[in-house]
């Protein structure tokens, strides 16, 4: 996610390294660089032209904190903005202050409509909620059974449409017959384009239902364009909020950056793969930290977080603050990898100075892609001495032998493993003492860049 755009800034600041103040002629040089950087990008131009006419404001002239250097100054700076751009906070959707709350998706064919239904009752189930989906699409068959497959594989109910009802209709026989529930996702029909009759059946629905929260749901892959869609939404049915689809696969964020300022209504949440669980609040801070390359270490906690229970995340939180990550660690994290999603989205959230090298990050990508191997990664580690564990280090060749005899895997894969281990380790070492305590705000600029 934003890895192009990432590289490209993280490129900018890194020969900011070199001067001793920020100056005029730097400043613009680095500005120059940042907003190729940003149209590349596929950021809308006239999102572009603010942003950087903000930064520009703050940088020129500014004195450069001693505890600072001007490449840490100006990310500082281009971070502040950007998170301002993104709409400062996390904007939590309006909930009904009597049940049942009722959401309406709506959006292009193939956005992610039925999909972010599910993962959005999921994620209201875990907040104690009783969802249930509605299907208000009776043109396709298939659209409704979706719905209904995702339904049933969370334990909720499904309202799909009768033989000749329509979408108000079944909404309002959902809204009527849920008793047990106390929050309603619509799940309303896609067009290829923005076109006349999707518009009136959608505020038709709108006009029947009030609903709280209408929620437009937009492939992130589009770049620009799903700025131009969201304007489309926005002005003819009206908007409260934009869930953004598929962004794990999005390098460039040119949709991230550029709906907020566009349409005036926040992004709430960003859809990061298929499965019921890929589904993140949008917090502007983190964010414009991940696209800066600065990491995302509260959502890394919070991922720990939810994985495992209180008291096992408490005692890795502290493990991973105080340095002391040790194989039997690993090999819980392991078993706990398929709860949570993959080793892979976890990297995304570190800060880029803070990973391992280009090369060993492949390595630990790759190790993570393929989850067959998660059982001989086990078998491995169950395979070793507890005090080979808690200390990979005496980990010699013979030991190395032993270990690949016992868990009937080679050496190589043995030494594939105490590799990745050692460079997760490397990294989880080095995080700034801040994050690792991670107490108050973190202040992810010290030990990063410069
Ligand atoms: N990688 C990825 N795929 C997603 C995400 N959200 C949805 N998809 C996929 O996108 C495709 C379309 O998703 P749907 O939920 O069926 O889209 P829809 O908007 O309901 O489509 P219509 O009902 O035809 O209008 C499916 O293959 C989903 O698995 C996401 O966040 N990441
Ligand atoms: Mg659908």
């Amino acid at each position: 996610m934003f890895e192009i755009l990432t590289n490209k800034l993280q490129t900018v600041f890194k020969q900011l390294r070199g001067y001793g103040r920020l100056t005029e002629a730097n400043i613009q040089e680095a500005l120059r660089e940042i907003k190729l950087a940003l149209l590349d990008a596929d950021v809308n131009y006239k999102v572009v032209k603010l942003l950087l006419q903000r930064v520009q404001e703050k940088a020129v002239g500014q004195e450069v904190l001693a505890s600072l250097s001007p490449g840490q100054q100006v990310v500082k700076i281009v971070h502040q903005e950007l998170v301002e751009l993104l709409g400062q906070s996390y904007r939590k959707p309006r909930l009904a202050s009597h049940p049942p709350t009722i959401f309406m998706l709506v959006g292009l064919q193939g956005s992610g409509k039925t999909t972010t239904a599910g993962k959005l009752a999921r994620h209201y189930m875990s907040e104690g909620y009783r969802p249930g989906l509605v299907a208000a699409d009776p043109y396709r068959p298939a659209a409704a059974k979706q719905l209904e497959v995702l339904a049933q594989e969370l334990g909720i109910p499904c309202y799909s449409p009768l033989e000749g009802e329509s979408p108000k209709d079944t909404c309002l026989r959902a809204v009527r017959e849920a008793e047990l529930q106390n929050f309603l996702i619509i799940d309303t029909a896609g067009r290829l384009h923005i076109n006349q009759e999707l518009m009136e059946e959608l505020q038709g629905l709108k006009k029947a239902l009030s609903p709280h929260q209408i929620m437009l749901v937009v492939d992130a892959m589009m770049g620009q364009e799903a700025v131009r869609v969201a304007e489309g939404f926005h002005n003819q049915v009206g908007i409260d909020g934009v869930v953004l689809t598929k962004q794990e696969g999005d390098a460039r964020g040119g949709a991230a950056i550029s709906i907020r300022a566009a349409i005036g209504r926040p992004i709430q949440f960003i859809g990061v793969g298929e499965r019921l669980d890929a589904l993140e609040p949008f917090h502007p801070e983190r964010i414009a930290s991940r696209i800066l390359g600065m990491g995302d270490i509260l959502s890394l906690v919070e991922k720990t977080e939810a994985m495992a229970t209180e008291e096992e995340a408490r005692v890795e939180q502290k493990k991973l603050r105080s340095g002391k990550f040790t194989l039997e660690d690993f090999l819980a994290q392991l078993r706990q990898l398929k709860k949570m999603g993959s080793l892979e989205q976890m990297l995304e959230l570190l800060p880029a100075g803070l990973l391992p090298g280009k090369g060993k990050l492949a390595q630990i990508k790759g190790a993570s892609l393929d989850e067959r191997r998660l059982p001989r990664m086990e078998a491995i580690i169950c395979s070793m001495t507890s005090a080979e564990r808690r200390n990979y280090k005496i980990i010699n060749g013979s030991r190395r032998l032993r270990i690949a005899r016992g868990s009937g895997t080679s050496v190589q894969e043995v030494n594939q493993l105490l590799k990745n281990f050692a460079g997760m380790n490397k990294m989880f070492k080095s995080w700034p003492k801040q994050a690792r305590n991670m107490g108050g705000r973190f202040r992810p600029f010290s030990g990063i860049f410069g």
